[in-house]
């Protein structure tokens, strides 16, 4: 690596869904990826689910059986070692599937929700955990209130959850190092992330098969799957005496 490793004291990551395809979790978009058979207008919108709620519902509970059979893989797992290293290490995902908790990530930052969380659709604002597959009733209720349930999750229009998109800004713009792993750079305003942390002087590697708008602009491209490049990447730093 170009600067000097001594310098880093604050890393930041933003995942995408390519870091869990080595987990058999599908990617959006590409060959294979969700949105190749499935238009996101007809399920991961708020106009989406107000139509038809339990098309929308039936998507994510046939999503819900595929990952909860998914375990995290080694970038997952290089993820979480790399976490006791720094004490300012923030891990930001855009993925929904939560196999960075289940890796043992602690400082996880969700910026597009939760799968396995539900939360109301109506005044009583409450949200919680539901892990059951497959759902006994679609569309499932709010055990409170009896309204309709929807997943907790950020569909395309809707705003962010800005504590989380606070916190992802601030560690963007800490950072002094910033791994960019498995997304295409292409959903905001996730993707502006990379580039904040660019415009504060880190250093950005990406780590994603294939180029993505952002690849002319990092300083470390590598064009390999995470669970390859992942660990590699954290041997070499450890070996070159950063323990
Ligand atoms: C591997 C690999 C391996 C494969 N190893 N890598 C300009 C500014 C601001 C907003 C917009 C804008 N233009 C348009 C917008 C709106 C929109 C947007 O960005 N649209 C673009 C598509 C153009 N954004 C929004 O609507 C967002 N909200 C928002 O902006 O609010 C403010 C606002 C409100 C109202 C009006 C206007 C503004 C919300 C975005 C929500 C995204 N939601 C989803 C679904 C989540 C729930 C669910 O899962 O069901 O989030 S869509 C989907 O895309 C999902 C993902 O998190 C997200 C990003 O995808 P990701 O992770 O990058 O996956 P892929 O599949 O795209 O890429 C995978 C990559 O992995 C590929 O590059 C592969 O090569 C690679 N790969 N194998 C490493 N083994």
């Amino acid at each position: 690596m170009d600067m000097s490793i001594s310098e880093v004291r604050s890393v930041a990551v933003l995942t995408g869904a390519g870091v869990s395809a080595e987990s058999g979790v599908p990617t959006f978009r590409g060959p294979g990826g969700l949105w190749h058979n499935h238009r996101p207008e007809d399920l991961a919108t708020p106009h989406a689910f107000h139509r038809d709620p339990r098309l929308v519902w039936e998507w994510y509970d046939w999503r819900r059986g595929l990952i909860g059979a998914c375990q995290p893989n080694a970038a997952h797992h290089t993820l979480t070692a790399m976490e006791s290293h720094w004490d300012d290490f923030v891990l930001v995902t855009q993925n929904v599937d939560g196999l960075h908790r289940l890796a043992g990530s602690r400082t996880v930052v969700e910026l597009h929700g939760n799968l396995w969380r539900m939360r109301c659709t109506r005044g009583c604002h409450r949200a919680w955990e539901d892990r059951s597959v497959p759902l006994t009733d679609i569309p499932p209720r709010c055990p409170e209130c009896g309204a309709l349930a929807r997943p907790d999750v950020v569909w395309f229009g809707e705003s962010l959850p800005e504590e989380a998109l606070l916190a992802a800004l601030a560690a963007a713009r800490r950072c002094q190092l910033m791994l960019v792993v498995g997304t295409s750079a292409l959903v905001q305003p996730a993707a502006s992330l990379p580039l904040a942390a660019l415009q504060s002087g880190a250093y950005v590697v990406e780590i994603n098969p294939q180029p993505t708008p952002l690849s002319d602009r990092v300083h470390e491209a590598l064009r390999e799957p995470a669970a390859v490049a992942l660990p590699r990447w954290w041997r070499n730093w450890t070996a070159e005496g950063n323990r």
